[in-house]
């Protein structure tokens, strides 16, 4: 059970911001090709992440939501996961989706506001990105009660930034999740920002991982930056929903590198040191690489080639996903109801009538 007086100060970390192993009790219990593997993951996900933002400089694809900085927590988090478990994206989430098993070319074709980016393979069980703020939050509640209703054990996973932890729905669905004791996980990315608004201005708490005691559920606050402390609370998490014993609230701290998307300049409210610092002090791929260095099992020549093998994969994801025939305007009409709708109908005509004016379709 969760011990309400633990809860202000645990902050799990395992290395230290130099990358040094400062604690090695209770260590995630991973071989050596494992956290090769997961590092791997995140040198692919942040030369995708580059990628993707000069896409969208290039016109290639629409608005993006950059996630460097944060891959320590989407990929510790993600890696723990089984097949069959449940995860519920927000828009900054894309690595978690692809360490899941999304598809990168379908990650790419979502981006380009396709209509097949907008469907999941079948077999994943993966939700689509969701635009809501904390939307998705009660849809993961939802899910690990069906899935306690049918006596699966599969875990939801909803990932939602600090800036949803002002929603309604984010309380709404920790009380419902703790109240049926459903196999949930509540994973919260304080990236210290949501758009303009510090966390500061988010939230009196001292923690975001506090706020479950409320609702009596478990709460954790780790190192965000640090993938192996990441990967340990997902762990110890996942087992306790399986087991039955209810739903877990991790805050894992980390920081936006980046723009909040594409479309927001972040040096009008952001003091150029801080994110100077968090880049060059804290970045998570840095500091696991200085330990598996130190362990023998990465080396820079072997970092190097690995980015060339990921940006070959990276243009072979953007290239089919290119090759793909366009969507055209009516589509996203035509699947927004089963049966046509009056108004939607009217929207559609009107867009044609516009687009015809125009010469385009
Ligand atoms: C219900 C709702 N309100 C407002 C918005 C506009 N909006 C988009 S992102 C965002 C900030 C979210 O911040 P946070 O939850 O910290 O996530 P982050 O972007 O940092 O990953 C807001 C207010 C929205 N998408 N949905
Ligand atoms: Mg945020």
């Amino acid at each position: 059970m969760y011990d309400e007086m633990d809860l202000r100060h645990e902050f799990v970390q395992f290395l230290n911001e130099n990358g040094k192993l400062k604690e090695t009790a209770n260590l995630p219990n991973l071989a050596d090709d494992q956290l090769i593997d997961m590092y791997e993951w995140m040198v692919k996900m942040r030369l995708f992440d580059e990628k993707m933002l000069r896409m969208q400089r290039q016109g290639r694809i629409g608005t993006y939501a950059p996630f460097s900085g944060q891959e320590a927590a989407q990929i510790g988090s993600a890696y723990a996961l089984r097949e069959k478990d449940w995860i519920f994206p927000s828009y900054r989430e894309m690595a978690a989706s692809i360490v899941h098993g999304y598809p990168m070319e379908q990650a790419i074709l979502y981006m380009k506001g396709h209509l097949q980016g907008g469907h999941t393979p079948e077999g994943l069980n993966i939700f689509p990105v969701q635009i809501i703020i904390a939307a998705q939050i009660l849809h993961a509640a939802g899910c690990a009660m069906a899935t306690k209703l049918k006596g699966e054990d599969d875990v939801s996973v909803a990932y939602f930034g600090d800036g949803a932890t002002s929603q309604g729905d984010f309380h709404e669905a920790l009380n419902i999740a703790a109240v049926n004791k459903a196999p949930a996980i509540f994973f919260c990315q304080n990236n210290h920002w949501a758009i303009s608004v510090p966390l500061h201005m988010q939230t009196a708490s001292q923690t975001i991982a506090q706020k479950a005691v409320a609702y009596g559920m478990k709460g954790v606050q780790v190192d965000g930056n640090d993938v192996l402390a990441v990967y340990k609370v997902m762990e110890e998490a996942l087992v306790r929903a399986r087991n039955g014993e209810g739903p877990t609230l991790i805050e894992a701290v980390t920081y936006r590198q980046g723009p909040h998307t594409t479309a927001d300049d972040p040096t009008k409210y952001r003091d150029k040191k801080e994110v100077q610092d968090w880049i060059e002090n804290n970045d998570p791929l840095s500091r696991f690489f200085v330990y598996l260095e130190e362990k023998g099992l990465m080396t820079e020549a072997r970092h190097e080639e690995l980015k060339e093998q990921f940006n070959t994969e990276i243009e072979e994801a953007v290239s089919h996903a290119e090759a793909f025939e366009p969507s055209t305007t009516d589509q996203a009409f035509d699947y927004v109801y089963d049966t046509p709708h009056k108004l939607l109908a009217r929207q559609k005509q009107e867009v044609q009538r516009l687009l015809a004016a125009k010469g385009g379709n």
